[in-house]
Formats: structure tokens, sequence, C-alpha cells
């Protein structure tokens, strides 16, 4: 949980981000209800904004043919986070059906997705995408205006707007505008929760001096890791020729100043603990088990994983019967082409490899192609010999640490991650995996597979006592201090 005193010092805040905190459905009645949402950013977000009569801005899941129809309340059973944002304080963002589906599906999934995590080849570019990405992130900024004019104006209390991901890189600038114009002050926070990528490759979208110009619109603007804080400077620098200062991360556009901070996402670590704790068993084998779990995405390298488990077979086959598998894919973007045919490639490549190795008693992988419980996944996380995180590309990747969390069981299993997710830099006791690499990427689960006790538990005592410091709710209250948003104890001593 958030520190109450956090939580009660960090003044009113609107969120602003593609998807309600819960999905809007309309039940056999046809009356709207709401769905909880139970991920950990909304979890950490949704007390502050709660406490300070702020409010969430963001698409509610469906096309409202009415769009004054009133939003509905939580349901009384819910008890998460969100049931206490009321329905005056939810801001659903109407856009066209048309124009919302070349926006989502267009722009951000078939253009921003695969450019910012360096892979041009899946990049498609077209200006009517874009037009149509401007005109929501419009009406996303409009939306904000209308909360933003509801709060009450206090000169000690300026409203915070954080505005979430590649889907409102826009949005700040005309929010901006209108604050400045409508003379009602506003800070502006802006977070990317994928990579940013370097220069050579993101100059390769025609408009990128508009989504610079558009994320330089906030005060501050934050990243996982260092790594791509220092990309987003450069093309500051190099694309609109901006005076940067790389040391301590500053951009000056439009006679201000714009703080640049990596701001690394974390987990709800005693969440995962407590479920873990409970989960009843649900592996019901001898065998060890390597354990990957993503949505069905290209960027997570999936393919590769499977090549490299392969190799391991070929190459020390004293795992036969002994290992397995267990990838958990969770259907993602379905309607999109790429997505489709990476299913049909998974399914095929499962295929194969179980029959080549399957014998009587043991099936090398075993493939879950669907959404799981958290009870299951804590239990799978549990129970699992190691933890195989290999994107290709990854802002940070919280499977990773979702994985360690759970480690409760004495001796731990072992984390693999791939240099190229957020996680790799930050979880420094974790074998690096380059999945590229499938001779090199077999050897690291072999080791990971034969690694001593002391030395498991070692490593997994230091992933965890970091995570556990570093969680959601650190990340957090690291957002409003870098927002300057937070009343710490030395402001307090100072006004004292
Ligand atoms: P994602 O690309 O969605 O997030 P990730 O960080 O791994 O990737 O988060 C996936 C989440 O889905 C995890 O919380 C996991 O528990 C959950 N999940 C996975 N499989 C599931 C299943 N079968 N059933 C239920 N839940 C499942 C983007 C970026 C990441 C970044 C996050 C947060 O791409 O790099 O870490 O945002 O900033």
């Amino acid at each position: 949980k958030l520190s109450e005193d956090v939580v009660a010092s960090s003044g009113s805040m609107i969120v602003i981000s593609n998807r309600l905190p819960f999905v809007l459905q309309r039940n056999k009645d046809g009356q709207l209800v709401r769905k909880a949402s139970a991920g950990g950013l909304v979890t950490a977000v949704a007390p502050v904004v709660i406490n300070g009569n702020g409010f969430w801005v963001g698409w509610p899941g469906l096309h409202l043919e009415n769009p004054d129809e009133p939003m509905p309340e939580s349901d009384p059973d819910d008890i998460t986070p969100t049931a206490g944002l009321k329905s005056n304080k939810v801001i659903p963002v109407q856009i066209d059906p048309k124009v919302f589906d070349s926006y989502y599906n267009g722009c951000c999934n078939a253009t921003f997705w695969p450019l910012f995590h360096s892979m041009p080849d899946r990049a498609s570019f077209k200006g009517e995408h874009w037009k149509n990405y401007v005109t929501a992130n419009k009406e996303f900024a409009e939306c904000t205006l209308k909360a933003l004019r509801q709060l009450p104006k206090n000169a000690a209390d300026v409203p915070l707007i954080w505005v979430h991901d590649y889907h409102l890189m826009l949005a700040a600038n005309w929010i901006r505008q209108f604050s400045e114009d409508e003379n009602i002050p506003c800070k502006l926070g802006f977070f990317l929760h994928i990579p940013f990528p370097p220069w050579d490759i993101f100059r390769l979208f025609p408009w990128s001096d508009e989504i610079l110009q558009g994320m330089l619109a906030c005060d501050m603007v934050g990243f996982h890791i260092t790594d791509y804080c220092l990309n987003f400077v450069d093309c500051c620098q190099r694309n609109l020729g901006c005076r940067v200062d790389r040391k301590n991360l500053l951009v000056e556009h439009g006679g201000r100043s714009v703080r640049v901070r990596p701001l690394p996402i974390g987990i709800p670590f005693e969440r995962f603990v407590e479920l873990a704790e409970k989960a009843p068993k649900v592996i019901s084998t001898n065998q060890k088990i390597v354990l990957g779990v993503d949505r069905l995405d290209y960027t997570k390298g999936l393919v590769h994983r499977l090549l490299a488990f392969e190799k391991l077979l070929e190459k020390h086959p004293e795992h036969l019967e002994k290992v397995s598998l267990l990838q958990v894919a969770v259907p993602s973007r379905t309607d999109v082409k790429e997505y489709q045919e990476l299913k049909e490639e998974m399914d095929q490549l499962v295929g194969r490899i179980n029959g080549r190795f399957t014998t009587p008693n043991w099936s090398p992988i075993r493939y879950i192609y669907g959404c799981i419980s958290q009870d299951e996944l804590a239990a799978f996380y549990r129970d699992s010999a190691v933890g195989l995180v290999t994107p290709l590309r990854d802002g940070m990747n919280l499977v990773a640490k979702e994985f360690v969390a759970c480690q409760i069981n004495i001796p731990p299993g072992v984390l693999i991650v791939s240099p190229f997710a957020g996680a790799g830099e930050t979880m420094h006791e974790a074998l690096i995996c380059n999945p590229y690499e499938i001779d090199d990427a077999s050897e690291v689960i072999h080791r990971a597979l034969t690694m001593p006790e002391d030395e498991r538990i070692l490593r997994m005592n230091y992933l965890r006592r970091r995570e556990k410091l570093n969680d959601v709710n650190y990340w957090t209250k690291s957002f409003l201090s870098a927002m300057g948003s937070l009343q710490t104890q030395e402001d307090y001593d100072d006004i004292g």
C-alpha cells in the first residue's frame, strides 16, 4: 500500500491513459457495468487520484452510442482500489470508431510499437494513421481539460497531470496550451512504458519532430532506464536542435527546462508474495520446469526461446525426461496479421519440437495459449526451477519481477533475463542471456538448471530484496517526487 503520508501529501492528480483503469461492458440488460482491473500500476496510482479528488481520463473499452450516458459506479463486491473512483471522477474519451481503429491499431500498434522496439522493418508509416493519432490525442487532451476545469482553484495545490505511454505522446501539447489560455495552472508529467529508441531508428518516423515537441510540453518526462533517457535527450538535440545537459538529463525547449528521469517501474511485491503463499500446487510433476510467461508478441522472443530449448535438449540429453518448458502465451492484438502469423509459427514449432523429443511419459514443451488466473500464475512462478525472460526488446518486463517475488521456496530457482529488457539493466544477479544467440542461450539455461544451491540462494536473495524495496509504490512515489509534487520530510523541515 502506498504509505498514507504519500497519498495525503500528493495533492490533486489527473491520470490520462489510453484505457481507463477498468473495462466498461454491457450486462445482459444492456446496462453499463465496470469490470475491475487488478494491474499493479492501477493499484498504485488509483489511491493518489482518489485521495486528491482527481480524475482518470481514458478510453472505456467500448464505443458509447450516446456520449452523455452516465458512467456506472463500481460493483459493491469490487475490492480493488479503483472501486473508490466515483463515476463523476472518470472521464470516458469517446472517439469515432474508425478514427480510433486507425489511431490504435494503425499508429500505436503497427507503427510506434515496432519502431520503439527497434524493429523498423515491422513498422508501417501511413499519413492517414498519423492524422488519426493527432485527432485522438486532441480528444484526450480536451477531455483532460474538462477535468482540469472542474478542480477547485487553489494556488497551493497546482494539479498534476500524468500522461501515460506511447498512445498519448502529443496530448500534453494541447493541455499546456489550454491551461495557459484559460489561466488554469497545472504540472505535466509523462511516462513511457516501452523503450525509447536511438536516434537513427527514431528519425525513421516521418513526423518525429512533432512527437518530441509533444513530450517536451511536459515538465518532466520519465522512462524506465537511463539508456532510454539518453536516447530521448539525443533525439531532442539532433532533431530539434535543443540545448541539452546530458549529465543532469535536462532539455531546453520553449524557454523551459524539461527534466528527463529514469524511473524503473516495480510490481506490487507483497501482493505476489501473498499469492505465492496461498496458491495451491498446480504443477504435479517431479520434472524441473523452465517457465516463460508473455503476451504473444514478436518483441518477446518466443520463437528464439523455443529454439534455444530445443538446442538444450540436443546438446544436453541428460535433461531429457527431467526438464520441461512451460510456456504461457497470452493472446494479444489478435486482429493484427503479424500476431496471427506469430501464433501459427509458435503452434508449428511447439508441434515440431514435441514431435521430435516426446516419450510415452514426457513432453518437452507444455504450451498454454490463454489467460490464467493470478493464483495459477503465482503457483507457476513459485514452483518453477528457471524463469526464462528473453525478450528481443522490452521496456522493463514485469514477469521477471513477479517471478522473483514468488520464489519463496528454499532453495529457490534461477532467473534468466535478456540484456535487451529494462529488467536486464536493473536485476544484476540474474543470469544474462542474449536471445539472438541460440547456442549460448541454451548454455545459459543449462547453467541455470545445474547451478549449486548456495549460489541460487544468494542471487535470489539479492534480487528479491531489491524488488521488495523498489516496488510499484516506490515507483509512484519517485514519479511524484520527480514532479515536485510530494511533500518530503525536508520540505516540512524547510517550512518549519
Ligand atoms: P507488457 O508488454 O504487457 O507491458 P510485461 O511487463 O511483461 O509486458 O507485463 C505483462 C503483465 O501481464 C504482467 O504483469 C503479467 O503478470 C501479466 N500476465 C502475463 N501473462 C498472463 C496470463 N496468462 N494471465 C494473466 N496475466 C498475465 C508494457 C511494457 C513492459 C513494461 C510494462 C510496464 O512492454 O516492458 O514492463 O508495460 O511498464
